[in-house]
C-alpha cells in the first residue's frame, strides 16, 4: 500500500512510519512540527532528544533501507494539503496530525481555539483532499477511548442499538468527552461519519485509550529513532510519567482519589492495530469503529505496579495523592468491549513486570536529564482567560 501518515513527526507518526515499511508497505510522513513547537512554548521537552523528520528518515534509511519522503507543512492550509496528495498519491491515509494532549487543550483560551481550528480543519480537508484526489483511499483515523467519557453503562464498540417506543436503530455511542481536545475527536467523527453518507468515503476510527512505552521492533537498537517522551504535565502521559517519576525519586502524582480508570495498550500494539486496520480495509460508505487498548487499569492501580517494580530496582518510588487539577470522575464504572481488533488478529503486548522494568531502567540510564520542575506545575483545568 501506499500509506500517507499525516502526524508522522509524532509520539505514534514515526514509529508507525518505520514499521509500516517494514511490513513492506511505501510510506510518506506529513507534519508541521506543531507539537515541538507547542513544547517550546510551554518549556517543557521530552526525556531525550528527538532528530527532526529529515534526520530520522535518512537513519532509517541507513539503517533499514526503506525511504521515507518527508512533506513539511500546515495541514490546515489546502495548497500545502493539495500539493501533498497530487505528489503521493496514498491509497491509504493514517491520520495522527492534531493537538494531542488534552491538558494542553484546557490551559486558556488560546490553546483551546488552537487545538480546535487545528484539529477539526485538518479532519476537514484530509477528508475534502480524499474524495477529490483519492475517492477510493481508506483513512484510518486516530481517535480516542476519551470519546465516549466514563458512563455509567457498558461502552460498545463505536455504535449502540436503541430501541425507542417500539423502534429500533443503529447509532453513534453516546459521547461525553472530558476535555475540549478530547471533544475535538468526537467531532472528528461526526465529522467523517457525515462524509462517510455523503460521498461513500471508507473510513476506520480507531477509539485508543492512554498508550505507554518506547521500545518498538523497529527502534530497539537505536535510540535516535525513539519517540519523544514527556513527562511533564501538559504532554506526558500518566504512565510514562509515573515510570520517569519513579526514576527521578519523585513521587508519584496520582490525581485525588486515583480511581480514574482507562484502556491502556503498548505502544507495540498501537502500530499492529493501525497495521491490522489498513491491511483489512473498512467498505467503501462504512465507518468501522474498534476500541483501542488491551487491559485496563485504574490510575492507583499503575502506581502500585510501578512501585513495586522499582522496588525490586532498588529506587523507594513513592506514591503521592495530590489535588487532581482536573474535573473528571475519580471512582466510576468502566467497562468498554473490544474485541475488534483482536479478531483482525492483535496479539497483545500486555504491561508485564519485564516491560515496566526495562522502561524505569531507560528512565534510570537518563535520569540526569530529568527535569524535576516539569513534572506537576498543577495546571488547573479552570483557566482564568487569555
Ligand atoms: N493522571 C494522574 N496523574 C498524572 C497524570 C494523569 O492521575 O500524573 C490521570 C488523569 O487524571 C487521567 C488518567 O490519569 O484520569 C489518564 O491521563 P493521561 O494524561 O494519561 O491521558 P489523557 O489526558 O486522557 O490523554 C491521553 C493522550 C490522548 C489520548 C488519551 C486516551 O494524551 O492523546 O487520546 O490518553 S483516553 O485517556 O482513553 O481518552
Amino acid at each position: 500500500m501506499n500509506v500517507l501518515i499525516l502526524g508522522g513527526d509524532g509520539y505514534l507518526g514515526w514509529p508507525t512510519a518505520m514499521h509500516l515499511t517494514a511490513h513492506g508497505h511505501t510510506v510518506a510522513v506529513v507534519d508541521s512540527y506543531l507539537r515541538r513547537s507547542l513544547c517550546r512554548q510551554e518549556n517543557v521537552e521530552p526525556l531525550v532528544d528527538v532528530p527532526n523528520l529529515h534526520q530520522r528518515t535518512a537513519l532509517w534509511e541507513s539503517i533499514a533501507g526503506h525511504h521515507i519522503p518527508v512533506y513539511i507543512g500546515d495541514l490546515t492550509d489546502w495548497m500545502f494539503v493539495t500539493e501533498v496528495f497530487r505528489r503521493f498519491s496514498p491509497d491509504s491515509i493514517v491520520h495522527y496530525a492534531e493537538q494531542p494532549a488534552a491538558p494542553y487543550s484546557m490551559l486558556n483560551r488560546k490553546a483551546a481555539l488552537l487545538t480546535l481550528r487545528n484539529n477539526l480543519e485538518t479532519t476537514a480537508n484530509i477528508i475534502f483532499a480524499v474524495n477529490q484526489f483519492c475517492p477510493e483511499a481508506q483513512i484510518v483515523k486516530l481517535g480516542t477511548m476519551g470519546e465516549y467519557g466514563t458512563p455509567n453503562i457498558d461502552i460498545e464498540e463505536g455504535w449502540l442499538n436503541v430501541e425507542h417506543k417500539g423502534r429500533q436503530q443503529k447509532f453513534l455511542f453516546p459521547r461525553q468527552a472530558g476535555s475540549l481536545y478530547h471533544t475535538t475527536k468526537i467531532m472528528d467523527t461526526d465529522l467523517l461519519w457525515l462524509y462517510v453518507r455523503m460521498w461513500d468515503l471508507r473510513v476506520t476510527d480507531l477509539m485508543q485509550g492512554p498508550v505507554y512505552g518506547i521500545f518498538t521492533t523497529e527502534n530497539r537498537d537505536h535510540e535516535q529513532l525513539y519517540s519523544f517522551l514527556n513527562y511533564d504535565e501538559l504532554f506526558g502521559t500518566v504512565l510514562n510519567r509515573f515510570i520517569i517519576q519513579a526514576a527521578a525519586a519523585y513521587p508519584m502524582t496520582v490525581y485525588g482519589k486515583g480511581g480514574q480508570t482507562r484502556g491502556y495498550l503498548n505502544i507495540i500494539d498501537t502500530l499492529n492495530c493501525v497495521r491490522l486496520s489498513l491491511e483489512n480495509p473498512a467498505q467503501k460508505g462504512e465507518l468501522r469503529i474498534f476500541n483501542q487498548f488491551t487491559e485496563t487499569f485504574s490510575v492507583s492501580q499503575l502506581a502500585d505496579r510501578v512501585q513495586q517494580v522499582a522496588r525490586t530496582l532498588g529506587l523507594a518510588a513513592e506514591i503521592a495523592r495530590v489535588d487532581n487539577p482536573r474535573k473528571e470522575a475519580e471512582d466510576h464504572y468502566y467497562k468498554p468491549e473490544h474485541t475488534g481488533l483482536l479478531e483482525l488478529g492483535l496479539d497483545p503486548h500486555y504491561l508485564t513486570d519485564d516491560v515496566l522494568a526495562e522502561m524505569i531502567e531507560f528512565a534510570l540510564k537518563h535520569k540526569d536529564k530529568i527535569k524535576p520542575e516539569q513534572i506537576y506545575r498543577k495546571i488547573r483545568w479552570n483557566p482564568d482567560g487569555e
